[in-house]
């Protein structure tokens, strides 16, 4: 059978490597223009006219159009979507799915809820692509990611919430925290899908530090690491750096936040998946 990953833009990533898969963005709008979180999008270019705009901004999720146009062609499927306590998109492509069953009698597909976003997302594919070239089939694979995903974990670190704010994302309390000069907001994707704010952090070492040592506090010991960055390569990978004094063989993967997540973890910030 002849699979086929879709997901989300929130997870960070543009192509998989010898997989059929495909990216479905979400988009980004400000003044009545549609910044659509694809690779031909500018994403800096995005976040300075953002910066002079005076106008509010607002994000917007795929429809379930978008999501069937992604699903055309696929036997074996797999969606993965940002958490839905946070966004529609779990919806739409829920949607998308009865849609194309109905259609398409002979396919199978899972929608999966990442109850997180970022890197997360980007294991659960790997597990998804781990399971086929294993020779697993549709209903094992299922099954197999909704173990994985209990093993999973997103950790952040936030210098703004102010669009998470503005969006009604987190609450402006929680916001306001991440307004004070310095301060970084050390926080995860708790068990529902929410952005759980953790700590209160001087400085970008101490933050990294926190990172760490949460990751270790939820299991963490050595597994996959996949590291986010919103104009931050250096704290991606001082972070690394910092796992592998520890284990120095993990395996740690570092990317660019697309549109969405440079909009939401605005500039500096980091978004991390782990296993735990
Ligand atoms: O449907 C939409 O318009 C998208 C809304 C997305 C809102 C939140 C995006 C958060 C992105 C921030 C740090 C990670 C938080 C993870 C919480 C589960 C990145």
């Amino acid at each position: 059978m002849n699979y086929k990953i879709v997901a989300d833009s929130s997870s960070n990533v543009r192509e998989l490597q010898n997989v059929d898969y495909k990216s479905v963005p979400l988009k980004i709008i400000c003044e009545g223009k549609e910044y659509v979180d694809d690779s031909n999008l500018n994403v800096g270019k995005m976040i300075d006219d953002l910066k002079y705009s005076k106008s509010a901004s607002t994000t917007s999720c795929p429809n379930s159009q978008e999501w069937l146009d992604a699903f055309e062609g696929g036997e074996d499927i797999f969606a993965f979507t940002i958490t839905s306590s946070l966004s529609g998109s779990f919806n739409s492509a829920t949607n998308a799915k009865n849609l194309y069953l109905s259609n398409n009698e002979n396919a199978n597909v899972c929608v999966v809820d990442s109850l997180s976003t970022g890197g997360e997302m980007q294991l659960l594919m790997e597990k998804v692509v781990e399971c086929y070239e294993n020779g697993y089939d549709f209903e094992s694979t299922k099954n197999e990611i909704e173990n994985y995903k209990k093993n999973t974990h997103l950790i952040f670190c936030l210098k703004s919430m102010n669009n998470l704010a503005k969006n009604g994302r987190v609450s402006s309390a929680s916001a306001k925290v991440a307004l004070v000069l310095g301060i970084r907001v050390v926080g995860k994707a708790s068990d529902e899908g929410t952005l759980q704010p953790l700590h209160k952090c001087r400085g970008e070492g101490k933050a990294l530090q926190t990172i760490y040592e949460v990751m270790l506090a939820e299991g963490f010991c050595g597994g996959k690491v996949r590291i986010s960055h919103c104009n931050n390569e250096e704290g991606a990978k001082k972070l690394e750096e910092i796992i592998k004094s520890s284990f120095r063989n993990c395996d740690v993967e570092i990317n660019e936040c697309g549109a969405l997540c440079s909009y939401y973890a605005e500039d500096g910030g980091l978004i991390v998946g782990y296993e735990g």
